[in-house]
Formats: structure tokens, sequence, C-alpha cells
């Protein structure tokens, strides 16, 4: 079918004008993409197939990770890409009359997650199924996506997103493999031989339907597999429940994504969701397990199975219950499996990210679940007290059950073999501060894993033009091994490669202005430097100290018409979870500005700011291949590693950050020289928060620039608004100010002149820029995806390249 152009033109031709029943003149992009992904779909029926039964017939260890999250964007383009036959479709289309790009963009992306963390799911089963590993997801295949937002007169509105209101050519829904979940009901103990028996009663049953899609692997024959669960009412209807009420809530636990980042809503159907994902996924890996290996007695050396922050910890007391009450297992051995098949990676140091469930929410829920947490727990604590006699300070502190409350992150340290951090530096602060105390009681449990995110799509896929330079400039071998980026560093200083770099930039520059122009009508200038700041809307990732300081800047040339500036635009690209009412505040801030700063026209030459709506996936590979500056200037320690400024440094951009999260580690893997590092250091910022003695208003009146803008957001600089950005105001002096916005002013704006001189200097700029590309290979997903293949799962390579 993709063998050569001619074979499918024709295939694809025959094919538009069987499925779509109309001449193929007739057909629309939307008929392409189905085909196309028809196509691609039939063409790695048989490999998937063969995966799968190679990894029967090998027993070779498999891994399963289950996430609440899976932020895939979408899927043609990087499937056609991994197959190989991307240039023969794009060539066969053209002679067609078709541009692959605008079939592509038929393809609604799949926004099953909010951020990094659901976006890091994603690159992970890409490098999984690349690097030949068996590995595979587990999540919930939401009916509605994280929302899409609109900006209406500068506020933030949300609609349902309807990423399946075309169908999805991706999933087969087999429902021959459904699994039944169990919730609400009781619990009847009954002894039998001496030994105590469960069993659920009277629960609410609701199938979960697993939809699979194909992993394709990048130059191999691997085919992987992401499971999404959808919940449907079982075929007996509950007798007590209106038929109509049972359907509802039934099919409500997979309507939507919580559309909260780095915050933990604690509703009830949220833990509906939690336990339904790990109880499907649970169900059908240990049915597969069992019917190929007879019992679950070994699962451990076959299955690893690993938890995406605390979402599904429930995975851990759903395994035990399958061994205790489904295979009949003692304690003793069911908890050596489960805590040797289970691993856990945490995300996030923020209190209100911590999972916490009270009780009354969880025991009528999952009331077998809760029961054995409470068995987990009470364990746990007898073997701290003989650890630790007569602390029992220390024991209520590391308590899973206590004060009414489950802790989840206490539960996934208790049941896994290993804890890992997503940076060095958030590890460290795992160890020395938030878990401590673990820590201590089980040292060998914790490791880093550094983030990393897949150079196929956010290079090779997104950036075509920088792609083609680097393969001439080094040969092709970086696509199989990012880390053979290096050897650009050679042609860092060479003034024909910085030139070559330039004029890449340039044109995905041009590109993107194109696009503002058509989404915003605002023209900005190709020449001026794309200053971005894209991610989710969060105080402590600081789009307020960038908006301050645009505010400076504009102030500055307000003041003194003769100053003269770099001409920037400053991009920013942000949701904000729909209750955070501050973040939303923020986003009319940036808006605000915006137009007061793209109006006038004494200022507009050299200072533009653009807010580009429903930032998501796809939108970011057009973004950022055209940034020269990635702004990543979280307060130190808040920000537990950062993907987004993996995907920049890989395009050339230059990182305006401070030494946060795995910014750390690029500053080591690029020098600090190469990229613009400013504020309060992660140490600085604990010590802070421990001993206080920081009094934001001393800043406020002492520096003259930062009074100004402070003042600028409530003395009616900004028209319109009447006292919306009065909390933002309060937040800064009366709460004092809680992540150093005001703080890490000068050094921000310092900074930022370091950016102007050196982007006046272009050698020093293109040779900071390609040191940037040349380190990025680190920071690829292929070798985060090896180490934990290697350190924690013991997983290894089935299959074979090209
Ligand atoms: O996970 C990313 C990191 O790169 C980011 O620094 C981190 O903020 C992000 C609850 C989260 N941590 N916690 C979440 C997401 C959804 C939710 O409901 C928490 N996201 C992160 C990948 O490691």
């Amino acid at each position: 079918m993709f063998a050569d152009k001619e074979t499918f033109k024709r295939a694809f031709v025959t094919r538009v004008e069987a499925l779509c029943g109309k001449p193929f003149a007739e057909s629309t992009a939307r008929d392409h993409y189905h085909v196309l992904g028809q196509m691609v779909r039939e063409h790695i029926s048989r490999p998937w197939i063969a995966t799968n039964e190679r990894h029967r017939a090998e027993r070779r260890k498999q891994m399963y990770y289950l996430s609440i999250e899976f932020l895939l964007g979408r899927l043609l383009g990087s499937n056609l890409l991994n197959l190989g036959v991307r240039p023969i479709v794009e060539e066969g289309l053209r002679e067609l009359g078709i541009r692959l790009e605008d079939v592509e963009e038929c393809e609604a992306d799949a926004g099953l997650g909010n951020g990094g963390l659901g976006r890091l799911a994603a690159c992970f089963l890409d490098s999984l199924a690349t690097l030949n590993l068996p590995g595979h997801g587990h999540g919930i295949r939401y009916k509605h996506g994280l929302f899409d937002q609109k900006i209406v007169d500068g506020y933030q509105v949300e609609l349902p997103e309807q990423w399946l209101r075309h169908g999805n050519v991706w999933e087969i829904r087999k429902e021959e493999l459904a699994v039944e979940v169990n919730f609400w009901g009781r619990v009847e103990v009954s002894e039998q031989n001496g030994r105590l028996t469960f069993r659920h009663v009277d629960s609410e049953k609701v199938m979960a339907v697993p939809y699979d899609m194909p992993v394709i692997g990048y130059g191999t024959n691997t085919v992987n597999t992401l499971r999404l669960w959808s919940a449907e009412p079982a075929k007996t209807f509950p007798l007590h429940k209106n038929v109509m009420q049972y359907k509802r809530e039934t099919e409500a636990i997979s309507e939507f994504l919580y559309p909260d980042d780095t915050h933990d809503e604690g509703k009830l159907l949220r833990l509906k969701q939690q336990y339904f994902l790990v109880a499907a996924s649970l169900g059908s890996i240990t049915r597969a397990h069992r019917r190929q290996h007879g019992s679950l007695h070994r699962l451990h050396e076959y299955v690893a199975i690993h938890v995406n922050d605390t979402h599904p910890v429930l995975a851990i007391p759903e395994l035990m219950r399958i061994l205790l009450d489904e295979e009949g297992m003692s304690w003793e051995e069911a908890w050596h499996i489960t805590t040797h098949t289970i691993a856990y990676t945490n995300h996030t140091t923020l209190a209100e990210a911590l999972e916490k469930w009270p009780i009354r929410l969880f025991q009528p829920l999952l009331p077998r679940i809760y029961m054995i947490v409470e068995e987990i727990n009470e364990r746990f604590c007898r073997e701290l007290w003989e650890h630790y006699p007569g602390d029992w300070g220390r024991i209520e502190q590391m308590a899973i059950v206590a004060h009414g409350m489950v802790k989840m992150a206490h539960l996934a340290i208790v049941g896994s073999y290993s804890v890992n951090g997503v940076a060095k530096l958030h590890t460290e602060i795992l160890k020395r501060r938030e878990m401590r105390l673990f820590y201590e009681w089980a040292p060998h449990k914790f490791n880093n894993k550094t983030n990393g995110v897949t150079h196929r799509r956010w290079l090779l896929k997104a950036n075509p033009e920088l792609s083609a330079l680097i393969t001439e400039t080094i040969g092709p071998r970086w696509i199989h091994e990012p880390e053979a980026l290096i050897d650009l560093k050679r042609y860092a200083s060479d003034p024909a490669f910085q030139q070559a770099l330039a004029a890449v930039k340039r044109q995905r520059k041009a590109k993107l202005a194109a696009r503002i122009y058509e989404k915003t009508g605002i023209l900005v200038d190709e020449s001026s430097i794309f200053d971005v700041q894209v991610k989710r809307l969060h105080a402590y990732k600081r789009q307020l100290l960038n908006v301050l300081h645009i505010m400076h800047l504009y102030n500055r040339m307000k003041e003194d018409p003769h100053v003269s500036f770099h001409p920037r635009t400053f991009i920013f690209g942000a949701k904000a979870s729909p209750g955070y009412y501050y973040a939303k505040r923020i986003i009319k801030l940036i808006h605000s500005v915006a137009d007061q700063v793209n109006n006038d026209k004494r200022t507009n030459e050299q200072l533009k700011v653009i807010f580009l709506e429903n930032y998501r996936v796809s939108l970011a590979e057009e973004i950022i291949p055209a940034a020269d500056v990635s702004e990543q200037i979280s307060t130190a320690s808040k920000e537990a590693s950062g993907t987004g400024n993996m995907k920049f440094m890989m395009n050339g951009a230059i990182t305006l950050g401070t030494l946060d999260g795995a910014n750390v580690e690029i500053a080591e893997a690029v020098g600090e020289e190469n990229m613009f590092l400013f504020g309060l250091t992660a140490d600085e910022v604990l010590n802070y928060y421990e001993h206080g003695g920081y009094r934001s208003h001393e800043y406020y009146h002492h520096d003259k620039r930062i009074k100004q803008v402070v003042d600028q957001l409530v003395n009616g600089f900004l028209p319109d608004v009447d006292d919306y950005f009065e909390p933002i105001y309060d937040s800064l002096l009366a709460q004092n100010d809680e992540y150093f916005v005001l703080r890490d002013f000068a050094s921000y704006a310092e900074a930022h002149e370091r950016v102007e001189a050196a982007y006046r200097d272009p050698a020093r700029w293109w040779r900071m820029s390609a040191i940037n590309i040349a380190h990025s290979g680190r920071f690829a997903s292929d070798r985060t995806v090896a180490e934990y293949a290697a350190e924690i799962w013991g997983i290894s390579p089935s299959g074979k390249n090209d």
C-alpha cells in the first residue's frame, strides 16, 4: 500500500471512492484524513498482532503504564513518520493536488491530559515502542478531553471538547475483553476452613470496555498497545435504582477529564474514575497473565505496573484484593507480589496537589478496598513501631490513614518497590524534605529519572526544516540516537552553519507570524525576538512576572522615546483550570496589557504581546520551532521538572529561566553561559519559606519600576476592568507575594537585558542556539525510558528494527 508513490496513489484513490461513496474529485480533506487513517491501521494490523503474539510466545516481562492522562495530540503525522512512509504519502498526495498538512489538520487532538504529566505519558509510549520494549499504556477513554478555550473580551470561556465527534480511526473497540468493576455495596465476611473470606456483595456494577490504540515505533516492527477504558452500563441493571439514573451515573465515569493540573479536587467522581481505571487495567492484566501462566504466583517476575503519580495508586489495594480474594493467597504472599510489581512516580511537591481522600467518601464507595487499605496501614504502623519504638510523632506523620483521611502518596510509597522523582533537584527535595521520613525508612526505594520528550514528534515532525539542516550537517544518526546531536557542537561557531540555522528559524517565525495574523489579525515583526511562554496557567509558573516585566518595558519606552530596543514579540498560550479564578485574572491581565501595548503607535513597532487561544499539543508544534527565547520562570523548587523547557531547547530556543526542575540539568549540560539564568535558587526559596524574612512591600517601595507596574494593576492604567486585578495586586502586597515575583523582578529584568545584548550579536546568539540543540539529546525520552526499563521495570527489547 505504501511501497512506492504510485502504489500509494492508486490505493488511496480507490479507497476514497469506496469508503466515501463519491467521486474522488468531490472528496474533502476530512475524507482524505479518514482514508489515510484507515490505510495506516490496515498497514500496521499485522505487526500489531505479531507484537502481541511475540510477547506471548517469548513470555517476556511486560510493563503497563497506568495513567489518568495521555495527552497524545494528533496521531496521523507521527504514525506516518514512525512508519517511514511520510515522504511517499506527502509526495503522492501532492501529485493528487492535496497538501498533507491540510489533511493532518482535520484530525482533532486527542487531548486526554492537562499538561506535562499527560504529555510525558504519551512521549514514553512513543519511546517504548521505538526501543522495542514491551510496555503498554492503560488510561481512560474520556468522551471529552481537556476543554476548548475561547477568549471573549480577554476572558477565558470553556467549551466542551469533542474529539470523538467524527469518530476515531485509531481505536478498536474490544467488547469481548470488557471487565466488570464494582462500586458501593458491602463486604460479607465468613470463615472457611479456619480462614476468613471476603465477599463484596450488593455492589453496583459498571462495565469497562477497552478501546485499543496502536502505538507505532519509529523504524521498527513493534506496535504496542494503548488501552483506553470506557464506562458503560452492565448487562444486569441494579434493581433498586432508576435505570436512567444508573445509565447516566455509569457513563459519567468516562465522560470528562478533570481540568486540574497540579491540583486535587477531592470529588467523588474523580475517585470513581481512579478506581475504574485501576480495576479495569488490573482485571485485564491479571486475566492475561493467568491465562498464560496458570496462576498469579509469579506475577512480579513477568509484569511491572507503573503508576503515574498517585492517581492510579489504588492499583496497590486492588492487586491485593485480586490476590487475596480471587486467588486465595496469604497476606504475606500477596504483599510480596504487590510490592514487587508496582512502581510509582511522583510529579509534584505542591501541597495542593497531594491527594487525600476522606474516609467517609472512600469507604462506602470501595468497601473491600478500604478494608485492605486499613490492613496495609495497620501492618505498616506496626512495622514502624518496631523500627522507631515510642516515636509516635513520626508514626502519625507517616501513617497512610490518619485524621479521617487516606493519604495516597503514603500508600504509593509503602506499596511499591520504586519511588522516583522527575528531575534531580525534584528528587533531592523529595528525599530531604517532602518525603524525608519515608526516605529514612526505605532509602533503597528512592531514585531519580529525569524527564524527557520524544525528539521524533518535537523535532523531526514539528520542525522538518531544522531536522533537514541537522542531518545535512552531521548525518542522520541523531534520529536513532538523539545523543549524537552533540556532533553539532563542532559547528556551533561555523558561520555557514549559523547562517543556515538563523534562516531556518526565520522561516518558522514567518510561518508562525502568518498563523498569528490569521488567528488574531495582528501583524508581528518577523525579525523581532520571539519570546515565548506557553504552559498551563499557574501562580507558581509566574506568567505574572513576565507580564509585569512587559509593562515595565512599555513604561520605559513611554518615558524615554529615544530608548532603543531590539523589537520583541511576547507570545503566550495558557489554559487556566475553570475554577482557578486567580489564574483567569492573569489571562485577562495579559489581554489588557496586550491591548494597551499593541495599540500604542509609539511603542508597537518594538513591542507586541500575543495570546494564542486554546493552547494544546498541535499548537505547541507550531509555536515551539519559532521561538527564540523559552520562558521557564517558575519559582525555584516549585516546578518538578518541566518538559516544555526540553522541547524549546531541542528547537534552538534559549532558556530564560530559574534554576528549577530540569532547568538545572539543562544548565549543567549547556553551561550557564548558554542560558539566561536569574532569580532565587531553590535553597533560598525554601529557606524563606522555612524561616521567613521576605517582605514584598520592601521591594515595592524600594524599586520604582516595581511600584509603577504594580500600581498600574489598580490605578486605571488598564481600562475597563474596574477592580478585576485587585486580587493580583493583593497577592503581591497584602499576601506577601508567595511566589517571589517582586523579589525576582530586578534579576529577571536584568536577564532580559542580557537576552537583548546577546541577540544583537548574531555570532554569539546562534552559537548559543546550536549548543542548546547539541545538548538536547540527553533530554530525549528514549534516554529516560531506557533508564526506567533497566533500573525500575526490568524489561528488555524484543523485536527488530528495519
Ligand atoms: O508533571 C510534569 C512535570 O514536568 C511538571 O513539572 C509537573 O508540574 C507535572 C494532578 C498533575 N505534576 N503534577 C501534575 C497533573 C494533573 C493532576 O490532576 C497533578 N502534573 C505535574 C511531568 O513530570
